[in-house]
């Protein structure tokens, strides 16, 4: 006879998932210094949604007195193994692995539901509330509990056996469920691959993200102008970031794909030449709609900049003149300021004759002082 957690466990495997725990609900009261801090010292930036309702994302049972336990599940996506090519020469960005798939905010939440429905079935009566992302619930502090693993210095829920490189969906649940398995312990030990490696050090001292550091937050969830000093350490990145992933010990033994070089490492000219409709084409159903175009193309133009290649210049020039969107032509006349050289500098002249935003005249005025320098 099989237990309530083993037949639930075993309709998560039919789903996909690959770890499915059990924790009982309770406030996570240790957690609340550290993320009203966080709050209190701006770290959300533009993530103002991270601030709201924080005691539900303490207690969920603030939303529900109801609920008894949190059923938390992990959903792996492939690490491709990256291209081998020099992106400099080819004009090629990178788009982080969680993104190259249709949005798992989609998939996985319809899986979970599916799980859901299946402790229904063995519990009849019973009420779930399944979140995949998409509510103010502390994710990898609920599968840290449910001893799927252990909170990395990276930040990311690491698992002996998968890594890091799976998404997080829970159930919360009126049913009461038995602990299964130990108490997770943690193995960073004394790595500090992922603190060392981070091109921002956006990882200051470990267990501790600056978002406002981090590519990831910068290229998804910012949306103004980068921060000029930021740009550089974009290097190719234009969508996420998978370093202190890649760099992880515990990541190494992962079966990787076959590079597929358009979707993993896209043509930043084919990028450039996207328009409002053929963006909906191509990204409309992937996490990469996010950044609507403007900030996909904001991102292109950085990574266009840092590139150091001449056949740069010929596209970044184009999107200046024609481009009906501010952000992605001042982000234009940053990467041809860094750039430099005769073309860049004519392309930025004839610019500055004809820009109307305040803006983007800044920008070019000053890639203008940066290509003389
Ligand atoms: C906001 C957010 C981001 C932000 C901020 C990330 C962050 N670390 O907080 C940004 C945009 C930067 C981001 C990036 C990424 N994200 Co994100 N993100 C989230 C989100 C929505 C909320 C996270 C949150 O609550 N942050 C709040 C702050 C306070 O958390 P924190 O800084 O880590 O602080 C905690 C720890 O430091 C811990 N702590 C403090 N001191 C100490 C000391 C010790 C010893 C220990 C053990 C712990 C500890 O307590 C703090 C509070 O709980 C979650 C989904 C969710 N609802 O949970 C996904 C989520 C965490 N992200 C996810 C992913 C996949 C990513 C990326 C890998 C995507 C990419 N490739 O670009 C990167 C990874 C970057 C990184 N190193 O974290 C997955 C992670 C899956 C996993 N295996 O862990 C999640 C769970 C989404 C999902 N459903 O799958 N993300
Ligand atoms: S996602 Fe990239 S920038 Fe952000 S902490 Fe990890 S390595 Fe650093
Ligand atoms: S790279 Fe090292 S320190 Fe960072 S999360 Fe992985 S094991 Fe922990």
């Amino acid at each position: 006879m099989r237990s309530v957690e083993e037949k639930i466990a075993d309709s998560a495997s039919e789903q996909g998932f690959i770890l499915t725990g059990f924790a009982p609900m309770r406030a996570l009261d240790e957690r609340r210094d550290f993320f009203d801090r966080w709050i209190a010292d701006g770290r959300p930036a533009e993530m103002t949604w991270l601030a709201r309702q924080p005691e539900r994302r303490v207690d969920p049972r603030v939303l529900d007195p109801r609920l008894r336990s949190v059923v938390s599940l992990a959903y792996p996506y492939t690490p491709p193994r990256p291209p081998d090519l020099d992106w400099r020469a080819e004009l090629r960005g990178r788009i982080a692995a969680y993104a190259l798939g249709p949005d798992y905010h989609d998939v996985v939440l319809r899986k979970a539901r599916m799980v859901a429905d299946g402790i229904a079935a063995v519990v009849p009566g019973a009420i779930s509330r399944v979140y995949v992302d998409t509510g103010p619930v502390f994710e990898r502090e609920w599968a840290a509990e449910a001893r799927l693993g252990w909170f990395g210095r990276n930040t990311n829920l690491l698992n002996r056996y998968h890594g890091s490189y799976f998404f997080l969906a829970e159930i919360l649940t009126d049913v009461e469920f038995a602990a299964v398995g130990e108490p997770y312990r943690e193995h960073c030990g004394t790595c500090r691959r992922c603190l060392d490696l981070c091109p921002t050090g956006a990882l200051t001292d470990g267990y501790k993200l600056e978002p406002r550091l981090c590519i990831s937050y910068l290229t998804i969830e910012h949306r103004g102008p980068l921060p000029r000093e930021m740009r550089p350490h974009l290097g190719n990145w234009i969508f996420g970031c998978d370093v202190c992933q890649e760099v992880c010990p515990w990541n190494d033994d992962h079966a990787r794909a076959a590079p597929v070089n358009d979707a993993l490492m896209p043509s930043l000219a084919d990028l450039m030449a996207l328009d409002e409709d053929s963006f909906r084409r191509r990204f409309g159903r992937s996490a990469i709609r996010r950044t609507k175009r403007r900030g996909l193309l904001r991102n292109t133009a950085v990574v266009l900049g840092n590139s150091g290649n001449p056949d740069a210049i010929a596209i970044l020039a184009n999107t200046l003149a024609s481009e009906p969107e501010a952000l992605v032509r001042a982000h234009a006349a940053w990467a041809l300021g860094e750039l430099g050289g005769e073309a860049a500098r004519r392309a930025l002249e004839a610019a500055r004759t004809r820009e109307t935003d305040q803006t983007v005249a800044a920008e070019i005025a000053m890639a203008l002082e940066h290509a003389a320098a």
